[in-house]
């Protein structure tokens, strides 16, 4: 498709906005500091440490909470548009539901000095509201199976909207449903460690798109016309390529794209509204053959099914990788590189597709299963702009993952690729309004803690202070934003420095 990896010079529209994202849990810190509450990481990484890589915890990961200002700093020098940032639930509502006047005065205090220095270097700040920290509190009432959590996370909301939204223009609901409601509800592999691979995705995905079309529907009714800001939800998408070109193969990929982003896309993003139709058939035939009274999938009802239809201003895409997908005689759907292993009835088996690599894809040093391959990012977002009538996209997560090192040219050469395969969507009429970069700087990479570096600027964990140092990657993205271009052949100076 004519995507060349990052060796041609591509030219952005002049209102392209460029920014960088990082989470509350993978940078803050201070997980107990003030009043804030114990969240669903805090408390599995606890019980069980050596479940994270060399048993590490986010419990000061990037010290944020304290280094915030050096964060701020560090995003001027970059001279990006905005920085996409989370708020941790647990530390702006630390007593529970439904606790009047529960809010954290220095949980917000701490949002509000980021913020207002945002403000001051003319940086948007673009707000995840849930990114993977629920209060503990609220995992104790069963979390995103318990159908009140639609109603929790909107007076969640709510308060967040009130206390900080005269100051934010975007809002993303909630960060990628199908990471934590597979991996966190189906698997024990991510917070809170359900291991129900049969139903705990799947109540997960309803209470999700529910809980994300109240909040939208809530900020419009009651914030819209004051603040005026946009809100969407951020999709985990890899792309999938057909190990051939046989009809097995093509619908393997169909249905895992369908079950993987499409249970929450598709409720929301179509324009007939409700979950796939391919996963409604697959998750009730198979339920029905596993002796289940009824389908594991739950329905929307139909006043539901045009309640969350519709529900959205963007669409959040968060891409990292390809992989192969196939079906065929000899292939097991029980495991997979990307999804893990389930026993039983499970959301896996019910996809019925099974994974692998391309062996010509460059792979990630320290992620064996990521791939660089541009031209999938490209297709990716071509069949978006196809399946769901060409949403207005923000590309809030793209990265590569390194060892440390300041050196980083595998990320320089993943960014320009997947830049120029952006770039390539964009002319062919996707409309692709923004691109964040993932990360601004190395952080608790969830299991594999420090082993995974993602940042723009290198950190070290053993320093006290946390100390941030720009990797070639840093000056590559900030010669991008500034020229509002890719240039394959600029090389920063040897003596580069980040003063701005
Ligand atoms: C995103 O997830 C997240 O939004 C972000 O917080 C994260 O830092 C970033 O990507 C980089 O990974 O190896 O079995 O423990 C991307 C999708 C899927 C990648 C789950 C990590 C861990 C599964 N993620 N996967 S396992």
């Amino acid at each position: 498709v004519g995507v060349t990896g990052g060796t041609s010079r591509v030219q952005f529209p002049e209102t392209f906005m460029f920014g960088v994202s990082t989470s509350a849990y993978q940078v803050e810190g201070g997980w107990d500091t003030d009043d804030k509450s114990p969240s669903i990481w805090d408390v599995s990484v606890h019980k069980d440490p050596c479940w994270i890589a060399n048993c590490s915890s986010g419990d000061v990961a990037d010290d944020s909470y304290h280094l915030y200002e050096r964060d701020v700093a560090m995003l001027a020098e970059l001279g990006v548009d905005f920085y996409r940032f989370s708020i941790s639930w647990p530390r702006v509502l630390p007593e529970g539901p439904g606790r009047i006047g529960a809010r954290s005065a220095a949980g917000f205090a701490y949002y509000r000095r980021l913020i207002a220095q945002l403000k001051q270097r003319g940086i948007q700040p673009f707000v995840t509201l849930y990114h993977w920290d629920l209060p503990q509190y609220l995992q104790d009432l069963g979390g995103w199976t318990n159908p009140l959590i639609v109603d929790w996370f909107t007076d969640y909301a709510r308060v967040v909207f009130e206390e900080l939204g005269d100051d934010v223009k975007f809002w993303i609901t909630i960060n990628e449903p199908w990471t934590f409601c597979w991996f966190g509800y189906g698997l024990s592999t991510l917070a809170p460690r359900v291991n129900s691979s049969a139903v705990g995705t799947y109540l997960c995905a309803k209470h999700v798109v529910l809980a994300h079309a109240k909040v939208y529907r809530m900020y419009n009714e009651e914030f819209k016309q004051k603040q005026n800001g946009v809100v969407g939800m951020s999709n985990c998408l890899f792309w999938y390529e057909p190990a051939t070109d046989s009809k097995n193969d093509s619908e393997a990929v169909n249905d895992i794209l369908e079950f993987e982003g499409g249970l929450y896309i598709n409720p929301i993003y179509s324009k007939s509204g409700d979950f796939p139709q391919v996963v409604k058939e697959r998750v009730a035939k198979k339920s029905a053959e596993q002796g289940y009274s009824k389908s594991r999938l739950p329905e929307l009802t139909p006043d539901e099914i045009v309640y969350v239809r519709g529900a959205y201003d963007f669409l959040g895409v968060n891409h990292y990788s390809t992989f192969v997908a196939y079906r065929n005689a000899s292939a097991n759907y029980s495991t997979n590189i990307l999804y893990g292993t389930a026993k039983g009835p499970s959301y896996l088996d019910d996809i019925t597709t099974a994974l692998t690599l391309n062996p010509e894809w460059p792979k990630a040093s320290v992620a064996p299963t990521t791939t660089y391959n541009p031209t999938g990012f490209y297709k990716l977002l071509a069949y978006l702009k196809k399946k769901y009538d060409n949403p207005p996209i923000i590309v809030t997560e793209n990265g590569w993952p390194t060892a440390p090192g300041l050196n980083d040219e595998d990320r320089v050469k993943y960014l320009r690729g997947y830049l120029e395969a952006l770039h390539r969507a964009v002319e062919d009429g996707s409309d692709v309004r923004g691109y964040t970069a993932w990360s601004l700087m190395d952080n608790f990479e969830w299991t594999n803690a420090y082993n995974q570096r993602f940042g723009l600027y290198e950190v070290d964990f053993e320093s006290a202070r946390r100390e941030r140092t720009p990797r070639k990657s840093a000056f590559v993205y900030r010669e991008v934003v500034r020229a509002r271009a890719v240039d394959p052949g600029y090389e920063p100076p040897a003596d580069a420095t980040m003063e701005c």
